[in-house]
């Protein structure tokens, strides 16, 4: 009997913001890797999501949504590092969102046909299209202007079709050795997980109040017996930022910390002492120095 040679690659998950990469990506590793919100730009690193399976591996780079917004350094540096996850790829899977197609979208695949890789067209959200058959003149919309080796329909939020997806994908990447130990589900560290589950909190709390300027630093992160101990600074850009996330007698703060202290329980499986603090650093988001201090200089490894 011939054993079949194991795969190994990896696929760059690209799009406008907000059309369901990151939710993608959880759905197939089974695990949040990504947070998740109905935000714009939840997205702000390149994370690597590591499955291993008996085909083999499959690395995805899940990445910020490539918008039009111009202006911050923060802007800039989201549509840089989207921009250079489509290099050096086996495949782009290119997500829209069903009956979307907007400007942004079409930024967002010229820079995802650039690459040398494989393209597969995703049509996401295919859970809220009513009349299913409508789908064939949006796609045609798109392939009209962008050409694509394989195009699949599914909701990942619902789970629907992921599979089909899955093994188109790893159809398309090479024969070769796991790069990453099988357990390992990503390159990022602990206390990389540990400031963007705060950072998801915070989003879901204040989306209204605080577009876009908070950012969370792990300043101390200590293991007492079977207690995680975490000190983590929540980054405002304004004086009165620094008072909507405090709250009334601390009160919202202190929800943040009870929400972000449970989803830590869970993603590391230990029991978690939380402290956070409120510092304001002004403008950090246009702030080219700031950002890199912050840990926002993201750099492809393999
Ligand atoms: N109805 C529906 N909603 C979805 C689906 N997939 C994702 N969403 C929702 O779309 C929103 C955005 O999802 P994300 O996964 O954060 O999108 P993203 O592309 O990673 O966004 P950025 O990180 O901002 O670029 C969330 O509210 C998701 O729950 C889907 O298949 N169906
Ligand atoms: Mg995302």
């Amino acid at each position: 009997m011939t054993k079949k040679n194991k795969k190994c690659g990896y696929a760059a998950v690209l799009g406008r913001p907000n059309v369901g990469k990151s939710t993608l990506i959880n759905q197939i590793i089974q695990q949040k890797l990504s947070i998740v919100s109905h935000k714009p730009q939840t997205t702000r690193h390149q994370i690597l999501a590591i499955h291993t399976t008996d085909r083999g591996q499959l690395i995805f780079i899940d990445t910020p949504g490539i918008h039009n917004q111009k202006g911050t350094a923060l802007n800039k540096h989201l549509n840089q590092t989207a921009q250079s996850s489509s290099f050096g790829v086996d495949v782009v899977l290119f997500l829209v969102e069903a009956m979307k197609w907007t400007d942004e979208d079409k930024r967002a695949a010229k820079v995802a046909c650039r690459s040398d890789g494989k393209k597969i067209l995703v049509i996401n959200k295919v859970d809220k299209v009513k009349h299913k058959e409508q789908l064939l003149t949006f796609v045609q919309t798109i392939l009209n202007e962008f050409e694509f080796d394989a195009i699949h329909y599914i909701s990942a939020l619902k789970n629907k079709q992921i599979t089909p997806l899955e093994d188109s994908v790893f159809d398309y990447l090479p024969e070769g050795e796991p790069i990453f130990d099988e357990d390992q589900v990503s390159d990022r560290s602990t206390q990389f997980f540990v400031s963007e589950l705060i950072r998801e909190q915070l989003m879901l709390r204040f989306h209204q109040e605080l577009p876009y300027s908070t950012s969370v630093s792990i300043e101390q992160y200590e293991v007492k017996g079977v207690i995680h101990h975490i000190h983590a600074i929540i980054w405002v850009e304004r004086k009165n930022q620094k008072g909507i996330v405090i709250g009334r007698q601390g009160e919202a703060l202190k929800q943040i910390g009870v929400k972000s202290r449970k989803e830590i329980e869970q993603f590391i499986g230990a029991r978690v002492n939380l402290k956070l603090w409120v510092k304001v650093q002004s403008s950090w988001t246009d702030d080219a120095k700031a950002i890199d201090a912050l840990g926002y200089q993201d750099t492809f490894k393999d």
